[in-house]
């Protein structure tokens, strides 16, 4: 049997985690990823050894009880092992084979897999020039994921208002920004080749798609759905980059039918 060489710990289905599950395809990492979904997982117990709970377990696991900190509310379970490895408690969460080092954030997640890669596939870049650069694009990502999950939490929460909608507005329009001009000569975001920053990108547009499921809150501020406003319009070579990596074979086996969910308006959590 092939040996797993990251275990990842998720809600599901999280575009977000798609990053790493992309990622490794393309480089063929063995990875394993464990999860349900996200009301669930109030009743798993947050460790590297990742598991629901029956309800005599969840007696007897009340040492373990944390109060939620973000997008979830309530208590959830989490084990020292799990807070000495995830400091910010959050998931998704991925271990080393042997569960002693934690990797957080979805973008770091994704750069273990593809620094696990032997096949000189080239998607974290070729020199450290090209690798931070990609790495550039990561982190202007992050700063749009920030109030991208901001925005959607607050639709799930039914908490939408003008503000929340306009931040998000202006974090995608600067994002978007970068990524239309970098576009401008190359075929791909950070050189003529695929990188990590095709990738997050991808996933991260995917994910903001998944406001199609709260449209009539967006219409009750008088707006319309983000991913359709901004980039339709002003962002062409973003959109047209975004529905070729959408329909390649490396990336289509996650997105294609979530994408075809959430844009019928389907909920993906009930
Ligand atoms: N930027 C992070 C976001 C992680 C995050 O905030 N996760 C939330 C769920 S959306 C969480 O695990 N919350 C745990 C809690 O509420 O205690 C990433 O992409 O990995």
């Amino acid at each position: 049997m092939t040996k797993t060489k990251l275990r990842i710990f998720s809600y599901q289905p999280n575009p977000r985690i798609f990053k790493s599950t992309i990622t490794a395809r393309i480089c063929n990492i063995p990875i394993e990823v464990r999860g349900a979904k996200p009301k669930e997982l109030k009743n798993w117990l947050w460790d590297f050894d990742a598991h629901p709970m029956s309800k005599d377990d969840l007696k007897d696991q009340k040492e373990y009880i944390q109060k939620a900190k973000a997008g979830y509310q309530g208590e959830l379970y989490k084990t020292e092992a799990f807070l000495s490895a995830h400091p910010y408690g959050t998931v998704p969460a991925a271990f080393s084979p042997d569960g002693k080092i934690g990797v957080f954030e979805s973008n770091s997640i994704m750069r273990a897999v593809a620094r696990l890669d032997k096949s000189n596939s080239g998607l974290y870049g070729h020199d450290p020039y090209s690798a931070s650069r990609i790495d550039g694009f990561l982190d202007t990502t992050l700063l749009f994921a920030r109030e991208s999950q901001i925005y959607l939490l607050a639709l799930m929460a039914d908490k939408l208002n003008e503000k929340v909608y306009y931040d998000t507005e202006r974090a995608l329009t600067n994002w978007l920004s970068g990524i239309e001009s970098a576009l401008t000569n190359n075929n791909f975001i950070c050189s003529d080749a695929l990188t990590l920053a095709d990738i997050c990108f991808c996933c991260e547009l995917l994910l903001l798609q998944s406001e199609h499921q709260w449209i009539e809150a967006i219409t009750e501020i008088g707006e319309k759905l983000l991913s359709s406003k901004a980039i339709e319009d002003r962002f062409p070579r973003s959109l047209n980059h975004y529905e070729k990596l959408s329909a390649r074979t490396d990336f289509s086996p996650d997105i294609k039918d979530h994408r075809a969910k959430i844009k019928s308006g389907q909920k993906i959590y009930d």
